[in-house]
């Protein structure tokens, strides 16, 4: 099933016309409505008459997180905020979020792009669809919420947390397809399964998203509520969830090509990769009007599949995501920097500089352990003391991440030393 088929099974040579003509007027519609732009442009030699191919897209500079960072909060908007009619936002590694906006006609093509991947992973307007991804600045439940009205489904929006009541709403609702990160839904199913009531939920499908789901959890989660899931892929800057999503063949996530130009680099190099090649996703946006960007580096790691899909869809696939060129985490969908959690630790009375991430999957929840050594190891004697330093540090963290950690107070000099970088994170969750 399609929800745009002509657009979504368009012969090559069409798309790639459409992309010519969409990029050239990306690149003068940035060139001409965003100063930033206009600065990196004419600093690289590259006005919009310098676009003649597809493949000239090369000369285009790459726009990264930090020129979105450095430009805090408005910079890169291309139009006047009385044009802007939604922002969202991400965490970033200094505490500033990374900020987007919308226009009408981005929200639009935003809807279109996300109602293809629900009905690309089988969604129809009979479909009742609880949304469990978190309400707010997050890209995810807003994105899912208006792309599945779209193609009339029911919208049950009980965003995240109180797993026991999102349970009861499964059963209570009626609920056919649930929306959320994977390692949420497999914790859904358990809770389902431990209260008894797995045979009553009459879950079909799952749209996920926004963090890593291996085949094999996807099996889990398929067998757990019987159901049949997708992965899908996207990001704030680009434009949240609706970038890829996989079909029913699930042999890769279709980009949205005709809004969505993707490119695989070396991201040490820079260098355009072959399709077919593992490296790094770069994403230009060729419609959108509140912060359209040019080459912008994903840091995923992915590759690309140009042949047609049995599923009659024309557009690339790219790969499930291999991981991240930086080292960025991803727990329980909540992005976590470790930057973040040394700017808690560094500046604490008694706490020293050696520290270690400790990521676990714990049952089917992601866990964070920060391990941390202290300067003076006659504390861990002075239980209470002790017992007062973990509270305040946790209680700091998840003031800035949002999320549990469990912290270990360790001896001096008990955790391991680099001669070059050090490897802070330890990420058990791929592990059998
Ligand atoms: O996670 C957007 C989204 C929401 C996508 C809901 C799909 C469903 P951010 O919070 O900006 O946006 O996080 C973006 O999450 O760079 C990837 O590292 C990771 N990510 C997103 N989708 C996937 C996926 C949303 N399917 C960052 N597989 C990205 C692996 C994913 N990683």
């Amino acid at each position: 099933m399609f929800f745009q088929k002509e657009i979504e099974t368009t012969s090559r040579q069409e798309l790639e016309q459409l992309q010519f003509t969409r990029l050239k007027h990306i690149v003068s519609y940035c060139f001409n409505n965003v100063e930033y732009y206009n600065k990196k442009l004419s600093n690289s030699g590259v006005n919009p008459d310098k676009i003649k191919t597809l493949s000239d897209i090369e000369y285009i500079p790459f726009t990264t997180k930090e020129d979105i960072r450095d430009t805090y909060p408005y910079g890169l908007f291309a139009q006047p905020m009385k044009n802007i009619v939604r922002i969202h936002a991400s965490s970033g590694t200094t505490g500033k979020p990374t900020v987007v906006g919308y226009t009408k006609n981005d929200i639009d093509m935003w809807s279109d792009v996300v109602a293809r991947l629900c009905v690309a992973a089988g969604a129809t307007e009979d479909d009742i669809f609880q949304i469990s991804f978190g309400y707010g600045l997050f890209t995810g439940a807003l994105g899912l919420h208006y792309g599945l009205e779209k193609i009339g489904a029911t919208v049950i929006p009980t965003s995240s947390g109180n797993t026991e009541k999102q349970v009861m709403i499964l059963k209570d609702f009626g609920t056919t397809g649930l929306v959320s990160t994977p390692s949420y839904a497999l914790y859904m199913s358990e809770v389902a399964r431990e209260q008894g009531v797995l045979d009553d939920i009459k879950l079909r499908l799952g749209v996920f998203g926004s963090e890593g789901c291996t085949v094999e959890m996807r099996d889990q989660i398929e067998k757990g509520f019987s159901l049949f899931a997708t992965d899908n892929y996207g990001m704030s800057e680009l434009i949240g969830p609706g970038v890829s999503g996989e079909c029913e063949y699930r042999c890769g996530m279709h980009i949205a090509e005709d809004h969505f130009f993707p490119e695989i680099i070396d991201s040490k190099t820079g260098k355009t990769l072959d399709a077919g090649k593992d490296g790094e996703l770069v994403i230009t946006t060729l419609t959108k009007e509140g912060i359209p960007l040019l080459r912008y580096r994903t840091k995923d790691i992915s590759k690309l599949n140009y042949d047609v899909c049995q599923c009659g869809r024309t557009h690339v696939r790219m790969d499930k995501i291999k991981g991240r060129s930086d080292d960025m985490l991803k727990i329980r969908g909540v992005n976590v920097f470790p930057s973040q959690i040394e700017s808690v630790l560094v500046g604490t009375q008694n706490i020293g500089a050696h520290y270690q991430l400790i990521v676990r999957r714990e049952g089917f929840m992601d866990t964070l352990e920060v391990k941390v050594e202290l300067i003076n190891g006659d504390l861990l004697e002075r239980y209470g003391e002790l017992e007062a330093l973990q509270n305040q540090i946790k209680h700091n963290l998840h003031t800035v991440l949002g999320i549990d950690a469990k912290v270990s107070l360790v001896e001096p000099k008990s955790l391991q030393r680099f001669q070059g970088k050090a490897q802070r994170i330890v990420d058990l969750r791929n592990q059998k």
